[in-house]
């Protein structure tokens, strides 16, 4: 895989955990300091991934095996990588993603229960290496996230799950937090948004300092 030259940002959270209500803010802050950002999403940011998108999160095929659900998503991730992440990368430009593989760990590994060695083999095989240079989880309860979420659209196919399924979600994603705790910045998305959007810009504002110049 090429050297990249820019920096990549996602940012993860379970549901209704604000990252749609964030993801603008952040733009804005790189673009204010002149920073030029691609903006995209997973599973999706192409073509072919937004069609893989409807059929991950559409309810046409309800009854989908957890393996062909795991390896949509990295096809949808290798699409991406190839369409999208890579070239902006490589040209210098900062990528700002909702959601990456972090994703596929707490959704398909703490959610669906597949074995995280199966998860980290294709991780290897599509990203050969790439990883977030920073991502923002946005940790709330799940009680609170599913209200927020419950107040908008109709529910997609993941939206449907238990609670029991979205609480193996956030805790796979505080494990991978706890691991990697350079990369992975908690952010509480429990309180009011504007106090949300503080801890965001402290964090953000640091790494635009650090990597400003680099
Ligand atoms: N998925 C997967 O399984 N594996 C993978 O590898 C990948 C993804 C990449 C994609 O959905 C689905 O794919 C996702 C995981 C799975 N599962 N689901 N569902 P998505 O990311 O596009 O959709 P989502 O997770 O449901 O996100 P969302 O719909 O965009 O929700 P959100 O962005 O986290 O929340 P929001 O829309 O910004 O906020 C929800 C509501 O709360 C809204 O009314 C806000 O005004 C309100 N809100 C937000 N923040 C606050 C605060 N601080 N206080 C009060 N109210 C607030």
């Amino acid at each position: 895989m090429t050297v990249k030259k820019g920096k990549f940002i996602t940012v993860e959270g379970g549901e209704g955990a604000g990252k749609s209500s964030n993801l603008a803010f952040i733009r804005d802050l790189l673009e204010q300091s002149g920073i030029e950002v691609v903006f995209t999403r997973e599973p999706g940011g192409t073509a072919l991934g937004e069609d893989i998108r409807d059929l991950l999160l559409g309810h046409k095929h309800t009854g989908m095996a957890r393996d062909t659900e795991l390896l949509l998503m990295f096809a949808a991730r290798a699409e991406h990588l190839a369409r999208i992440i890579l070239p902006a990368l490589n040209a210098g430009k900062w990528v700002l993603c909702d959601r990456f593989t972090d994703a596929s760990y707490a959704y398909q590994g703490g959610g669906r229960g597949i074995d995280m060695s199966r998860i980290g083999a294709l991780e290897t095989w599509v990203q050969q290496g790439l990883k977030p240079d920073l991502t923002l989880l946005l940790d709330l309860p799940i009680e609170t996230g599913l209200d927020r979420a419950g107040q908008r659209s109709e529910p997609d196919r993941f939206e449907v799950e238990q609670r029991a399924f979205f609480e193996r979600v956030r805790a796979t994603y505080l494990d991978i937090a706890q691991a990697e705790t350079q990369r992975v910045h908690i952010v509480d998305a429990a309180v009011p948004l504007t106090q949300v959007q503080q801890q965001i810009e402290q964090v953000i504002g640091q790494f635009i300092q650090e990597n400003s110049n680099a």
